[in-house]
């Protein structure tokens, strides 16, 4: 009896170690979905009373900062596709769908005096069409494609953006929070902020270190006020909930030196600390060490304040706990070594973060230059964000990778896989994940990459004039993991 009984229990040991693993699953509300955004799969740019957005006119007016100097004029044609769009995420079984509306489809100019009905039809009807399908809409209200009226205003630099960005939100609640539960108000602030503002992608200010933070301290205010507007004008009847989607690339110690591992954690409070910790950390306001840093060097650049704005203390507490959840974007994992600690005279970003950013050659590539495959830190990310602001509830927004064009994308369910695994293990480590969502549901045209690198789930044929769109291998492991919320042990 003792022995059969033993025998039994190593033959189940065995089985776990050699044999069939353990099924990987998810609870039973967890939620599976994919994401789009807006400028990125629609289309029809200036069809039907759409007004310009700053992507419009930055493609139109310097192709040759976009790498196959194309633009989003049709992109997917996701706007003449919709119901091809929502087929395909029921053929997914997905539980929800994360897509962006466009600024300028819903109100031209960028104010609300001036509604263009047929943006609030388009969205209408997708929304519609979901709910008819059981599919959760979950919305992003900015990704990235401001009215280029109010970039003429001077956009994210301007604080009175702020106001035009609640007015827009309250016509998104108004007609559509009947419908939508889950809002994000931005995609990523530190890509739009950094590389927008601070970069090269549209508007291209290219003002690092100067126009980047009042970009960021205007995006914040925004989030407040439209989070606090919902709390007190439509959460009663709606009852929805309000977050926002940020980017958290892990960032990992290049050595485990005190100085390597002091770095680290400044590059964390700089790429992710500038949004989470006025949102998130349970005291509000900027990490301190932006603050010190900022503050210090903007003084010994000889400018009279500095160049990373204070918020009154209304501002610290209006945005401090101003989110439902937090919207996650992982990707990928960067190492981090001290920097040489020298001060140009010019504003950056990257002197005022003072670190050096790499990545191991041995970390397997993407078609991205930015992205490896590293599935641990993903474990670890979360595991940060469960430590720092108190383990909030967080729904994976955005998780993908773009690889040559092929339908048997064996490498892209493998990082899923991979990826899935690792977010499984930080969930048993007590990280509260509640939703993922794959980056993305159809190829699309990737800013300033344009139409050459390709995360879609679904091939998009870009000479065909429907814009054909082909399930690759991925989209039949993408369906059984969303209808049975387990990892498939076949893949194929
Ligand atoms: C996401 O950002 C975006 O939300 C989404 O729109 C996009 O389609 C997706 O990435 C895939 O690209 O070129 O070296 O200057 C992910 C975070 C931040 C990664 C900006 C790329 C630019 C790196 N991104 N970053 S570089």
């Amino acid at each position: 009896m003792e022995s059969k009984h033993s025998l039994l229990v190593i033959l189940v040991l065995w089985l776990e170690v050699e044999g069939a693993p353990p099924k990987v699953c998810f609870p039973q509300h967890f939620m599976f979905g994919v994401a789009t955004a807006a400028y990125q799969i629609e289309g029809a740019w200036n069809v039907s009373g759409k007004g310009e957005s700053i992507w419009d006119r930055y493609t139109h007016r310097h192709p040759e900062r976009i790498f196959d100097h194309s633009s989003g004029d049709v992109a997917a044609d996701s706007y003449h596709q919709l119901r091809e769009d929502v087929r395909l995420l029921v053929e997914l079984g997905v539980q929800h769908y994360r897509f962006s509306i466009s600024w300028p489809r819903i109100l031209p100019m960028g104010l609300s005096n001036d509604i263009n009905e047929d943006g609030i039809r388009y969205y209408s009807e997708l929304i519609d069409e979901l709910r008819a399908h059981r599919i959760e809409p979950t919305v992003t209200m900015y990704h990235w494609d401001l009215p280029q009226s109010l970039q003429d205003l001077g956009g994210w630099t301007n604080p009175i953006i702020a106001d035009y960005f609640l007015d827009y939100a309250r016509v998104l609640f108004d007609h559509f929070g009947d419908r939508v539960k889950v809002w994000f108000t931005f995609n990523e602030p530190l890509s739009f902020c950094h590389d927008g503002y601070g970069g090269l992608d549209a508007p291209g200010a290219n003002s690092s270190g100067f126009e980047a933070y009042l970009c960021g301290h205007n995006v914040l205010r925004a989030h407040g006020y439209t989070y606090r507007l919902y709390q007190q004008s439509y959460r009663h009847h709606q009852q929805g909930v309000v977050g926002i989607a940020l980017d958290f690339a892990w960032l990992e110690p290049a050595t485990t030196s005190e100085g390597d591992q002091r770095a680290a954690e400044t590059a964390r409070q700089f790429r992710f600390g500038w949004f989470a910790h006025p949102i998130f950390s349970s005291e509000g306001d900027y990490p301190p060490i932006m603050r010190v840093r900022i503050d210090e060097i903007s003084k010994r650049q000889h400018f009279p304040r500095s160049r990373l704005p204070t918020f009154t203390p209304e501002e610290v507490a209006l945005i401090r706990g101003s989110s439902d959840f937090m919207g996650l974007n992982h990707y990928t994992t960067y190492l981090i070594a001290q920097g040489d600690g020298k001060i140009y005279p010019q504003p950056s970003f990257n002197t005022d973060m003072g670190v050096v950013t790499t990545q191991k050659q041995e970390w397997p590539k993407s078609n991205s230059t930015w992205l490896r495959v590293v599935p641990w830190g993903f474990r670890r990310a979360l595991n940060y964000i469960k430590q720092k602001y108190n383990n909030p509830p967080v729904f994976v927004t955005e998780n993908g990778i773009s690889l040559e064009r092929s339908n048997r994308d064996v490498r892209r369910v493998g990082y899923m896989a991979s990826y899935l695994s690792a977010m499984y293990a930080a969930m048993s480590d007590g990280c509260d994940v509640r939703g993922y969502t794959y980056w993305s549901l159809i190829d699309n045209f990737e800013w300033r990459r344009g139409f050459s690198e390709r995360f879609g789930l679904y091939d998009v044929d870009y000479s065909s004039a429907s814009r054909k769109r082909t399930p690759r291998m991925s989209a039949n492991y993408f369906s059984k993991l969303a209808r049975t919320r387990c990892l498939p042990d076949s893949w194929n």
